[in-house]
């Protein structure tokens, strides 16, 4: 697992990367937080394709150009606004990242960026996020060479490495075990059959 998934403290604008994911909201159509810096970064031409999407989901994902950023794509996810905990926010959350993640992997995109998605403006716990965050980045590590968590505080890249470590220490210790060889038990009889 070592070296796929990263932690990165910075703007997420400046990577490149194949995609990097928008924390949108359902409009699709601009808004404060990591969503401005992607539409400034991008410039006006982001609106107008976005414009022909007609919104998003909470949990669901859209791809669209890049424009003017370095990354190539961007896949707007819309995070769910935490309400205490009782209403889907945790799967709503993953399938964000999950979502995502299975866009970028069928466009046969290697390299992704994501911002913390939700732990800003719509107030996900930010402990529990970076835990939902490398869990499900993890889960899809064979399928990408780089998988970015870009963390815009020193505060949110200590909580998403502390997360990240532990999960390689316990990879450490229950490496994936090695498939038996499957044995077919055959009978001497069946042979010449034409079976
Ligand atoms: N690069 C990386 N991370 C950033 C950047 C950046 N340039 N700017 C902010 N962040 P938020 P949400 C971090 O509020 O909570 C928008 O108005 C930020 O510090 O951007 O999912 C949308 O239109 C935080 O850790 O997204 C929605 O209405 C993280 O990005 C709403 O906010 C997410 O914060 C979505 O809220």
């Amino acid at each position: 697992m070592t070296g796929i998934i990263e932690v990165f403290t910075g703007d997420i604008t400046r990577l490149r990367v194949d995609a990097v994911v928008n924390a949108a909201n359902h409009s699709l159509l601009g808004g404060s937080g990591v969503d401005g810096a992607i539409y400034r970064a991008a410039g006006p031409e982001l609106l107008v394709e976005c414009e022909s999407l007609g919104g998003c989901e909470t949990g669901a994902a859209k791809v669209t150009g890049g424009y003017n950023l370095p990354a190539r794509f961007i896949i707007h996810t819309v995070g769910p606004v935490w309400r205490g905990g009782g209403f889907d926010e945790d799967a709503l959350l993953i399938s964000c990242y999950h979502r995502s993640l299975v866009l970028a992997r069928d466009r046969g995109l290697t390299s992704i960026a994501f911002p913390a998605i939700s732990t800003g403006l719509y107030r996900f716990p930010a402990d529990r996020a970076a835990a939902i965050a490398v869990e499900t980045a993890s889960a899809y590590r064979d399928g990408f060479k780089r998988i970015v968590l870009c963390c815009f505080s020193d505060a949110s890249a200590a909580l998403h490495r502390t997360v990240l470590e532990a999960l390689e220490q316990r990879a450490l210790r229950n490496p994936p075990q090695k498939p038996e060889p499957a044995v077919i038990e055959r009978d001497e009889n069946e042979i010449g059959r034409g079976r």
